[in-house]
């Protein structure tokens, strides 16, 4: 869990965004100092500190969803382990959908703005959050990044968390939609050894299934393992290379964007 790992203290979030430099450093000069303090509260205080982080960030993550549905904006959280397919899945969706709706990628990696180019190169606005040494995207993350983006009433926002099948699951966002990747070279056993990441799941996407052929990976064996984690979330198989499933994948994502309100203009 995150406050064990120590991660949620150390290093400074940079958010890089369209057109700007802008970098925000939320850590002070005395890190070193802090890191070492709570380093040795660790050994004492996991517990008190864990309960502490994640009350903070549900407080944070309810503000979100507030600001999120007074905008009816539709914020999708994208999480898998690295390699899965979010980044490739999701240059391929905002290209297909860029035509009619509006859209916008937040990207969040430990280092390096590699995601967030490929998803620019789309044409596609799109923030970058580096989380330094830390394993997940938390709600204040999310929360400056919206301020920063800026979107228009009834945008879909996509963010890619960071590339890990733990942390992750811990750090509500306040976002309307939670999706896992799982790709079919992972294996079928996800799902039970990561259940409280497929739990939270409102869809799973099964990636990479253009490479089922060449696998020794049983799809229903999958969504048995998935169901008896989490009954509620469906399986859609999925690939960025031959397009298979992507029409419902996209199907799912418009009927996730909040009906618009006859009669009331946009913005309000
Ligand atoms: N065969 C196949 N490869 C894929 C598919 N989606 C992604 N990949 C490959 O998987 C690797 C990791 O993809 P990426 O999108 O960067 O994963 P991320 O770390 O979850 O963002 C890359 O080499 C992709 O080309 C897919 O549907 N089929
Ligand atoms: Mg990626």
């Amino acid at each position: 869990m995150c406050a064990t790992c120590g991660c949620d203290d150390a290093g400074a979030v940079t958010i890089t965004g369209p057109g700007q430099d802008h970098h925000e450093h939320d850590h002070h000069d005395h890190h070193d100092h802090d890191h070492h303090a709570h380093a040795h509260a660790h050994a004492h205080e996991t517990v008190v500190l864990e309960q502490d982080v994640l009350a903070k960030n549900g407080l944070l993550a309810e503000r979100n969803r507030g600001w999120l549905e007074a905008r009816g904006v539709c914020a999708v959280n994208l999480m898998s382990s690295p390699g899965s397919g979010k980044t490739t899945l999701l240059e391929r969706t905002v290209r297909e959908l860029a035509a009619d709706l509006a859209l916008a990628v937040i990207e969040g990696d430990q280092e390096t703005p590699m995601d967030a180019e490929r998803l620019r190169a789309t044409g596609c606005r799109t923030l970058q959050i580096n989380t330094g040494s830390g394993c997940h995207l938390d709600a204040d993350m999310l929360a400056r990044a919206l301020r920063t983006l800026d979107p228009a009433d009834r945008t879909l926002v996509f963010i890619e968390n960071v590339g890990n099948l733990v942390c992750p699951a811990l750090f509500d966002l306040g976002e309307q939609h939670r999706i896992v990747l799982a790709s079919t070279t992972e294996g079928e056993d996800k799902p039970l050894k990561y259940p409280h990441m497929f739990r939270g799941a409102d869809l799973v996407l099964l990636t990479k299934v253009d490479l089922l052929p060449h696998l020794r990976f049983d799809t229903e064996r999958f969504a048995e393992h998935l169901s008896r984690v989490n009954p509620r979330a469906g399986v859609l198989p999925v690939s960025a290379v031959t397009g298979e499933g992507l029409d419902r994948w996209h199907g799912w994502l418009r009927a996730a964007l909040p009906p618009r309100v006859p009669g009331v203009p946009a913005g309000h």
